[in-house]
């Protein structure tokens, strides 16, 4: 377990013009995303970062939780307020897995991959999930909560039998603890480069910066949607961010959400 989280440390950093400008760290939280929407109720200014030690009820997509352990990883919720078309708010999670990618490749050797929509993977394995959650503001403006859990200092033993195949952290793929403070200011300072560069790049840059830095074009993957399963090869991302996959069938198809499974599948020929 590394050293507590320090607001005071973190924001003498003057990492971020936007991202970063106001930090609070709390020890146990529900969830931050529960925690910043709240302070996106009150009227809380866009680039509020809310840190936390640990979460009891840490939460993923569709209802799924994400495992929190105190002082293990970091549990980060930020607060944007972007004025962009309702079309390009999906791209804010790549956006955000991105920074994130980048700012555990400060801490790994090998690099982090990206997975669509919302993980991040060392040598496969999933370091860092992001969930954005977007809600109305008092005063109208679209509020979205970026939520960013990444799995610094845990050990095998730290995780579940159901994750023990799934999950890593950074400690277990390089062998190094890393101080989750340096880890938090590399987070948020790769947030505000990437945020500042979404909302002046033209429109598909972001696209192209996130499939930089992932594996997935030319895999064969099952995307699951719903209750359907599709097996295909993924193809690349849309200009929307949407996941373009030549299903096994030959149709072209575009996901806008699901899940992608890239483990070799075991379907009868
Ligand atoms: C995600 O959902 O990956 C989004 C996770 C976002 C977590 C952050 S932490 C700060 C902020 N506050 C919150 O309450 N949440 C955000 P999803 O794609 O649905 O993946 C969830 C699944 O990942 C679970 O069902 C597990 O299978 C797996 N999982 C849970 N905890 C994990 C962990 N610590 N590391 C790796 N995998 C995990």
């Amino acid at each position: 377990m590394s050293s507590p989280l320090s607001a005071e440390k973190i924001k003498n950093h003057q990492i971020g013009a936007r991202i970063g400008s106001e930090v609070l760290v709390f020890d146990a939280v529900d969830s931050t995303n529960e925690l910043a929407k709240q302070h996106l109720f009150q009227d809380a200014r866009e680039g509020l970062v809310l840190l936390a030690e640990s979460q009891t009820r840490g939460r993923g997509r569709l209802g799924r939780s994400w495992m929190s352990l105190p002082g293990m990883g970091l549990y980060l919720s930020l607060i944007l307020k972007p004025k962009i078309p309702t079309r390009r708010l999906p791209q804010l999670t790549l956006m955000a897995g991105l920074a994130a990618a980048l700012a555990v490749n400060e801490f790994s050797v090998p690099d982090a991959r990206l997975k669509w929509p919302n993980d991040v993977l060392l040598n496969g394995k999933k370091c860092c999930g992001i969930l954005c959650e977007t809600h109305p503001t008092p005063t109208g403006e679209s509020g979205v909560i970026v939520g960013i859990g990444i799995n610094a200092n845990h050990s095998p033993a730290d995780f579940p039998d159901e994750l023990k195949s799934s999950a890593t952290s950074l400690k277990i793929e390089t062998g190094n603890s890393t101080d989750r403070q340096d880890l938090a200011i590399a987070l948020i300072s790769h947030l505000d480069k990437q945020y500042d560069a979404f909302l002046s790049d033209e429109e598909p840059t972001i696209i192209e910066k996130w499939l930089e830095n992932s594996d997935m074009v030319g895999k064969k993957i099952t995307v699951t949607h719903g209750n359907t399963a599709t097996p295909g090869t993924a193809l690349g991302l849309d200009s929307q961010g949407r996941l373009l996959v030549l299903s096994d069938k030959g149709e072209e198809l575009a996901f806008d959400s699901g899940e992608v499974s890239l483990q070799p599948r075991e379907w009868p020929a």
